[in-house]
């Protein structure tokens, strides 16, 4: 195994957009200033045994008060893109009516920064903290939320349209689906499997009136959705594996690509629903033509593939990282790529999110030592270079994240950043890697 930094001589395209990551909830702290209003999160995390250790994102990161200073690093760092999400709460505390200019002002300061830096914004609309008040009135398991949502995001495209590029929709609805409504281990903590189907048409709904709403507002600039995607293989050779793994990657990826890309669900997780299920019963005339409505690019996160058993549960066949679902293997990111291409046509892809937890520490020297964010992210630009090669529309690549942040039902036990965060003092230092990813952005080589 040669030293992590030796470079593999990999030279991506000129411009290619090297990134990093973040969301709302998970740095910006500043709960209560300037009008924001509460977010599910807010609730999930105030609610004693639902986060590791009791930890909230009151404070966080501190970044909408430290983003001057946080700009600067990202300009040190030479990042060319920086996607981040717009609070929902703090453009309408209450989820509806009109926004709330002093929100609305910290995100044209943010993407002000960004320009002056020579850095591209890319804003997120949903990064999961929907406001309370929506939840209250019944959450995504209401269709008058993604109503809401569509209306949110005009105020967004009409306060901050023209001076960001590129828009996101929603955050992986696949997360909120399952994590949220599930297994509970996320916000709104529901156990609840007919919700939660019901729920995922209903995201899908609000990404396409997001898009009719973008399309309406006529400003410059591009949308799309931010999808996790899965590559999922049969655990074995049985046909008994084959086909659990072609259902599983029903509800894992085609749910969310087919109806965005193909104007319609797929007919195995339709039937394995029942026309009875909520969702079914919830689809009505239209609603797959808006989800379908064109989007310009696909953002495509990518953590871990997953091995399909006959029984239709996982198993584990590499390495994990300190995040015990996340096997560590690159070439599923080269798999999901060229799978995307191959199936739904040759639309702009990016890269979105993909990282790794590290159990980092500051060492005496004050430096922070994470060789295996840099072997891991190495391996991963690798991949995604020999997909570039094949052919795939890849224009860049974010990695998640820029800083170490409240990693949702992990709190802060999880650091996924380039850059550490001490939270006692708010100090950020760059880690190993974050000088590393610097080198390859200069070099525009891995
Ligand atoms: C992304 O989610 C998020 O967009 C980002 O906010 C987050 O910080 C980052 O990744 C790192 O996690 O149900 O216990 O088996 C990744 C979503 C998280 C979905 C883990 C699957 C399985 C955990 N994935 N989850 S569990």
């Amino acid at each position: 195994e040669p030293e992590p930094e030796t470079p593999l001589g990999l030279r991506f395209p000129d411009g290619f957009g090297w990134g990093a990551a973040t969301s709302a909830y998970q740095i910006e702290g500043a709960a209560k200033d300037d009008g924001r209003g509460e977010s599910i999160w807010d609730t999930f995390s105030h609610t004693p045994g639902r986060v590791h250790g009791g930890d909230t994102g009151d404070v966080a990161a501190d970044h909408y008060h430290r983003y001057l200073a946080d700009l600067d690093l990202m300009k040190d760092l030479g990042l060319r893109t920086y996607r981040f999400s717009i609070s929902w709460p703090r453009i309408q505390a209450d989820g509806t009516g009109k926004p709330n200019q002093r929100g609305l002002d910290f995100y044209r300061r943010l993407v002000a920064g960004l320009h002056e830096r020579g850095i591209a914004p890319m804003a997120t609309l949903y990064h999961w903290d929907l406001p309370q008040a929506l939840q209250d009135v019944g959450g995504w398991e209401s269709r008058e939320v993604a109503y809401r949502f569509a209306e949110y995001a005009d105020a967004v495209f009409q306060g901050l349209g023209t001076d960001v590029p590129t828009w996101l929709t929603v955050n992986e609805p696949k997360t909120v689906v399952q994590n949220g409504y599930l297994h509970g281990h996320h916000a709104p903590g529901k156990k609840d499997r007919p919700a939660a189907y019901l729920v995922a048409h209903h995201l899908q709904l609000a990404h396409g009136l997001g898009v009719q709403a973008f399309r309406a507002a006529g400003i410059p600039g591009r949308i799309g959705a931010a999808l996790n995607l899965h590559p999922c293989y049969p655990a074995d050779d049985s046909a008994e594996a084959r086909s659990a793994t072609r259902l599983y990657d029903g509800y894992e990826n085609r749910l969310y690509l087919d109806s965005i890309f193909k104007g319609r669900y797929p007919d195995d997780v339709l039937d394995d629903l029942g026309p009875q299920s909520r969702m079914v019963q919830g689809i009505r005339d239209g609603d797959l033509a808006v989800i379908s409505t064109p989007v310009d690019l696909l953002a495509v996160q990518y953590y871990t593939p997953y091995y399909v058993t006959r029984d239709g549960d996982t198993e584990n066949r590499w390495p994990t990282s300190q995040a015990s679902w996340q096997q560590i293997f690159p070439d599923g990111m080269y798999d999901i790529l060229t799978r995307v291409t191959r199936d739904y046509g040759r639309v702009p892809l990016t890269i979105t999110e993909n990282g790794l937890p590290t159990p980092d520490v500051v060492d005496e020297d004050g430096t922070v030592d994470d060789p295996s964010r840099i072997s891991f992210l190495r391996d991963h630009f690798a991949a995604a270079h020999r997909a570039i090669a094949d052919g795939v529309p890849l224009e860049s690549y974010h990695v998640w994240s820029l800083m170490d942040n409240f990693e949702w039902d992990q709190g802060y036990a999880e650091r996924w950043g380039l850059i550490y965060v001490d939270y006692a003092t708010q100090q950020r230092i760059l880690k190993r890697s974050a000088h590393w990813y610097r080198r390859v952005i200069a070099n525009d080589t891995v």
